[in-house]
């Protein structure tokens, strides 16, 4: 037993506070949180926007937590002690809004995933439908993230504050543009003055994140206590490489990040193109068609040939050549490391968390190249079977026909998309608006090799179907 560690975990929460956290999952608690703790001299107030339970879990750990790096020769624990305080939002959504407009915020970070933002994820406006948006236009005690946003900056204005910085951390292209406009849009529904302080006032760098945090098991909850002899209800498991990339355009204050090792930039949009549709889209991609050929996590398909030559063709042939490489960025030898962050059998990251929310990550992660690839002539048959594997996937039965448990905002309408015709299976889906950019729906050569694509996964199924594609 390491007295030492047990120390830390169980010890009197950090005084200093600085950044409000929205969204506080196991990929913020593995990441930003980490950086912000090695910078130094400040402190998060995490929030739950949805349930209690990493509140009670973290409550009697005097909020500190085990990470757990997974590297492919062996595990390394790290105690952090960032956190000063969790709040559960539908519990008392004033406590929020308050610690949101205390003076001494000067940041709110978030990671509320893609659905979290309540926008069109082919647009990226706000989705004024949305149920959270509706509440939260008509009522002062907001339920959404952006609400959350708009209800504090209000009271910040009110009080006479300056604006905190919007820091948005979720895998979307331009992701500080796009909180800002749906905070721009909603605040505009609700007081045009306030749209107008914030617009003039207010910052939302666009950030890209990167580090691979599968979600914890319980057999990870007993691995670390046998190895370090303490008991953590809530450590979080991730691989060794990390990356912060953030638009250095604060409005107030911030922690010495780049001290740390984050790359603080004048423009992020390359480092998130690469990013998006290199990992995420192959991540994707694998996903769905992993899945469906049986396998149960990332490094189980990349164990599998036929997959691992498919991902490389994808990043070669598809993927680096619609890239424009960030300064400095060799996309291949990016590629190449991604081939090995994969293959990492240390980290159980499985094919079925990955697929959840397809909805709202295709755009960013595939439809974007497969649009500009095909209009500049150039073929992409793989990312094309990629978007039929996920059509396949969120018909909900997979290639013996038992149910799939998919996950998605869209997932009853996505279902009942599949037809027995896959030309009508392809319409219907290039018909969601949400999803798919007029120039994908317009395209008859697009519907033509989905088409093609969704009758060889079913005549063939996923595995044969990408091993065709490796050998054409
Ligand atoms: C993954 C990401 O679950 C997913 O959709 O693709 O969480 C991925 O692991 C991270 O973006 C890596 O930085």
């Amino acid at each position: 037993m390491e007295a030492g560690l047990q120390g830390r975990l169980y010890r009197e929460p950090t005084t200093a506070g600085g950044i409000v956290h929205l969204g506080l999952g196991a990929f913020f608690r593995a990441h930003g949180a980490i950086y912000v703790a090695e910078a130094g001299g400040w402190g998060v107030t995490g929030v739950s926007l949805q349930s209690p339970g990493t509140r009670d879990k973290l409550r009697p750990q005097g909020w500190a937590y085990t990470a757990l790096e997974l590297g492919p020769d062996g595990e390394k624990p790290q105690v952090v002690t960032v956190l000063r305080d969790v709040l559960v939002a539908p519990e008392d959504p004033q406590a929020v809004l308050d610690v949101m407009a205390a003076p001494e915020t000067h940041i709110v970070s978030l990671t509320v995933t893609e659905k979290g933002y309540c926008h069109e994820p082919s647009t990226g406006r706000l989705n004024r439908d949305h149920p959270d948006i509706a509440h939260d236009l008509a009522n002062p005690l907001p339920r959404s993230a952006p609400g959350f946003l708009v209800r504090a900056l209000a009271a910040r204005h009110a009080a006479g504050l300056p604006p905190f910085t919007v820091l948005c951390c979720d895998n979307l292209p331009e992701n500080g543009r796009v909180v800002r406009g749906v905070v721009l849009e909603l605040a505009r529904l609700i007081d045009p003055v306030l749209a107008d302080w914030i617009l003039a006032n207010g910052a939302f760098p666009s950030t890209m994140v990167d580090r691979i945090v599968p979600a914890t098991t319980a057999a990870d909850l007993d691995r670390l206590e046998a190895a370090t002899g303490y008991r953590d209800e809530a450590p979080v498991m991730h691989e060794p490489f990390r990356q912060w990339v953030i638009e250095d355009s604060f409005c107030g204050p911030r922690p010495a990040l780049e001290t740390v090792g984050v790359q603080m930039v004048a423009d992020v949009t390359p480092y998130e193109h690469m990013k998006l549709r290199m990992l995420n889209g192959t991540h994707s991609s694998l996903a769905y068609l992993g899945y469906l050929a049986g396998h149960e996590t990332i490094a189980d398909t990349m164990a599998d040939r036929v997959f691992a030559d498919f991902v490389r063709s994808l990043w070669r042939d598809e993927i680096i050549p619609a890239l424009i490489p960030p300064p400095g960025e060799d996309l291949r030898a990016y590629a190449e490391a991604l081939a090995a962050r994969y293959a990492n059998p240390a980290i159980r990251h499985r094919t079925w968390q990955i697929a959840m929310d397809g909805s709202q990550k295709l755009p960013q992660r595939i439809l974007g190249t497969i649009a500009e690839s095909r209009a500049a002539g150039r073929a992409v048959p793989g990312l094309t079977l990629a978007v039929a594997a996920w059509m396949r996937y969120v018909s909900g039965r997979d290639e013996k026909s038992r149910p799939i448990e998919v996950k998605d905002p869209l997932a009853p309408r996505l279902a009942a998309l599949w037809r027995d015709d896959p030309a009508r299976t392809a319409q219907g889906f290039l018909h969601l608006a949400e999803v798919f950019p007029p120039a994908l729906r317009d395209d008859a050569g697009f519907a033509a090799d989905l088409t093609d694509a969704l009758s060889r996964l079913v005549r063939d199924g996923a595995r044969a179907s990408v091993q065709g594609a490796v050998d054409a």
